[in-house]
């Protein structure tokens, strides 16, 4: 029996420039949950063409949102050519019912505990339409197979996930309704076994606040220390509150973290559940984390109800003032599955359906205080500018202002620039790729789903 494992395109008229990938750690999970006999190929689009001249018997799909139109025409192709096919993954998860009109199963939620079971089903020719089954005890299931390649790339960054759930519910997060709101820890020696097993020296600590829970964080970080590898992650920013977890995540290589500062309108900040409350607080935060040796790395969102044309300039005047290097700059996505999916569904503010605009760069609600094409201009215009390439060269300082200097965050950060600086030619602030006849009603359009 042969098997197939796709992690589909975005964009299917470009791909991902080959300098920087985090390979999909669920391919390297399945891998490693199938029975030995089976032969597994695996092709992650972004880097790799699928030799659609093999036949497989059984193929399966992950997807986000952004990816789900390809993962449909993908998984539509092989069923035609007699594979059954299994899609999984956030977006199947969250609208199995439309995902099973392109698949024979679609496995809802974590793989640990049914792809086993699915692969057995499939053997005996009784695959179901839907697997499920909830919080799997992480420590139970072997470890990831990383010797699972999918394309050659100039840095490659090995994703490690130590920790599933999360116990609030941002409006805009698809993480509470997938990973359950209880959070779980993999046992710390089989995180060493893994990173020591994969080989890599350089890791991206996928959790989605790496420093969420201090007493786990602390014994994770410890046993980092005699491994001797760097890695980035993401945090909250109370991280800065705990001056012995910041030196311990130093000292086990910890070169930047992602901050999900998401505003620096007092308004939008104050709307949202986070431990930070005031933007002063996020720029003593800034220098408190860079002056611990880790460099910061905001993620603003653009388009909140109570955002309107001044958080563009205020977005970049805050970064010029905290001599900020690289930060995450995207637009609001209702993503489905979401309460601020719903909300904005309710209301009518959805103006298209196509989920592959649904990726963070494209406008694809009526914002409360500025047109659509306004929000998609803001956007464009802070990304312009701070990823210009005279700004690129102001921030080089910083990238090795963070003290001791480290090249892999040197390197990391500047291919990060660069990678947006390119990015920008695909993004469409015109919103021309919207149908007249979408636009008219208001942008009121509502996406089925
Ligand atoms: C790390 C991360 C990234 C990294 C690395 C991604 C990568 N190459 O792996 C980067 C920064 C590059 C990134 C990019 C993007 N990301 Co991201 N990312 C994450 C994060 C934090 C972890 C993802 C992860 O790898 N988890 C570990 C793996 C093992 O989990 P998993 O993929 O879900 O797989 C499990 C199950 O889903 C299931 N499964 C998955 N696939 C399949 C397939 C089959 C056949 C089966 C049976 C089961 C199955 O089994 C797996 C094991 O249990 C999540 C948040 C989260 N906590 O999930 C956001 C998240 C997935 N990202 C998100 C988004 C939007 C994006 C981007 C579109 C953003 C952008 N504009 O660039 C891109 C899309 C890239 C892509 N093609 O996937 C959203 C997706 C929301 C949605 N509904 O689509 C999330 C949920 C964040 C959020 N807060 O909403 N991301
Ligand atoms: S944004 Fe962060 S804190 Fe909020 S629900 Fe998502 S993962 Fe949890």
């Amino acid at each position: 029996m042969n098997l197939l494992l796709i992690s589909p395109r975005h964009h299917l008229d470009r791909k991902m420039p080959k300098s920087f990938k985090i390979p999909q750690l669920a391919i390297n999970i399945l891998a490693s949950l199938t029975p030995s006999d089976i032969d597994i190929t695996a092709v992650d689009e972004e880097t790799q063409n699928i030799d659609f001249s093999k036949k497989y018997d059984l193929v399966g799909i992950t997807s986000v949102t952004a990816t789900a139109n390809r993962a449909y025409q993908l998984a539509d192709i092989y069923r035609k050519r007699g594979s059954k096919v299994v899609l999984g993954g956030i977006h199947p998860t969250v609208l199995p019912q439309e995902a099973i009109q392109h698949a024979d199963a679609v496995v809802i939620g974590e793989a640990e505990g049914c792809w086993g079971n699915l692969i057995e089903d499939f053997r005996k020719e009784k695959l179901q339409s839907f697997y499920h089954t909830p919080e799997p005890n992480l420590s139970e299931y072997p470890l990831p197979r990383r010797d699972i390649h999918v394309g050659k790339v100039l840095y490659k960054c090995t994703g490690v996930m130590t920790t599933r759930g999360c116990p609030f519910d941002c409006e805009f997060c698809s993480v509470a309704t997938f990973y359950g709101r209880k959070v779980r820890h993999r046992d710390i020696p089989s995180v060493v076994e893994d990173i020591k097993q994969s080989g890599a020296k350089s890791l991206f600590i996928m959790d989605d606040n790496v420093t969420g829970h201090p007493e786990y964080s602390k014994k994770l970080f410890e046993a980092l220390i005699p491994l001797n590898v760097t890695w980035i992650g993401q945090s909250s920013v109370s991280l800065s509150k705990d001056k012995e977890m910041l030196k311990l995540c130093r000292k086990s290589g910890c070169i930047a973290l992602f901050f999900g500062v998401e505003s620096v309108s007092p308004s939008s900040l104050a709307g949202m559940k986070k431990s930070q409350k005031s933007i002063e607080e996020n720029e003593e935060t800034i220098k408190i984390i860079q002056d611990h040796g880790i460099g910061f790395h905001p993620s603003f969102i653009f388009g909140f109800d109570t955002d309107t044309k001044s958080v563009f300039d205020d977005t970049l005047s805050f970064m010029e003032r905290n001599k900020i290097p690289s930060a995450h700059l995207n637009i609001l996505t209702p993503y489905p599955g979401t309460r601020l999916y719903q909300r904005f569904r309710e209301q009518g503010r959805l103006i298209t359906d196509d989920w592959s605009r649904y990726d963070h760069g494209t406008v694809v609600f009526q914002p409360k205080n500025m047109t659509p094409q306004e929000l998609a201009e803001g956007h464009y215009h802070v990304k312009k500018e701070f990823y210009s390439f005279s700004s690129i060269l102001k921030h080089i300082p910083s990238l090795v202002k963070v003290s001791p200097i480290n090249l892999d965050r040197v390197l990391y950060l500047f291919l990060f620039n660069l990678g947006n600086r390119f990015s920008l030619k695909h993004l469409d602030p015109s919103l021309s790729w919207l149908k007249d006849e979408e636009m008219e009603p208001a942008m009121s359009v509502v996406a089925g789903g």
